[in-house]
């Protein structure tokens, strides 16, 4: 995959504050600090294109990336990115809180243009109960999720396949092996993205 171009569209605290759906879109979710962010970045081969942070709580809206992609022999296409602020952040406050959910959910159950959310968690920690429950979230309302372990960076070489196949039992779903330091993972992600976008 060949990223053409990359920008930033928009972005909203609830998503009715979103434009409308002009592409297909991928949403990324995942507990906060997890590398949602980075991921988006990596895969875009942009550095700065969204901002990311050590501190949990970097993202606090929905905000779109729009790439325009080169792919398979000379076939062009769109794919809006969405960025959704991260879960499980206790020192939230609590009015963020309690609108992080309907933000998230309201978005997950009701944007047109969603084609699938890649789930997203710390592959030393594995899926925790909010992920698991995003997933399940999610199948209930028929969205296709693509689990992704990154921070894989930070195993040693060889426990990062043992750690992805221990996976694959709790996901029901071998999860991709990532890492936003050295780009692991951007090919085998970029296939998935490309044929659930419905691009070429
Ligand atoms: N070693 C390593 N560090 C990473 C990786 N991905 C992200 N990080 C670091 O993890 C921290 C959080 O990254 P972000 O991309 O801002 O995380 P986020 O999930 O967007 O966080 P919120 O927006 O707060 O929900 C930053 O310090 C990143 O540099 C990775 O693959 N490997
Ligand atoms: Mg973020």
């Amino acid at each position: 995959m060949q990223v053409l171009d990359a920008q930033f569209v928009a972005t909203a605290t609830v998503h009715s504050g979103l434009p409308a759906p002009a592409f297909a879109e991928v949403a990324f979710a995942g507990r906060s600090n997890v590398g949602k962010s980075s991921l988006i970045n990596k895969i875009l081969s942009r550095r700065k294109l969204v901002r990311t942070s050590q501190t949990p709580g970097c993202t606090r809206g929905l905000s779109i990336f729009r790439a325009r992609l080169r792919f398979g022999d000379d076939q062009e296409g769109v794919l809006d990115l969405v960025d959704l602020p991260g879960f499980g952040y206790a020192k939230r406050s609590k009015v963020e809180r309690r609108s992080w959910g309907p933000m998230v959910e309201g978005f997950l159950t009701e944007r047109a243009g969603l084609r699938a959310v890649v789930s997203i968690f710390d592959v030393r920690r594995g899926p925790e109960e909010d992920d698991l429950e995003l997933l399940a979230f999610l199948q209930e309302h028929g969205v296709v999720s693509i689990p992704v372990a990154t921070k894989i960076d930070k195993l040693p070489a060889s426990k990062r396949k043992p750690a992805l196949l221990a996976l694959a039992g709790p996901l029901r779903k071998r999860p991709i092996g990532f890492s936003s330091v050295t780009g692991d993972g951007v090919e085998e992600l970029w296939r998935v993205i490309q044929r659930v976008a419905g691009l070429g």
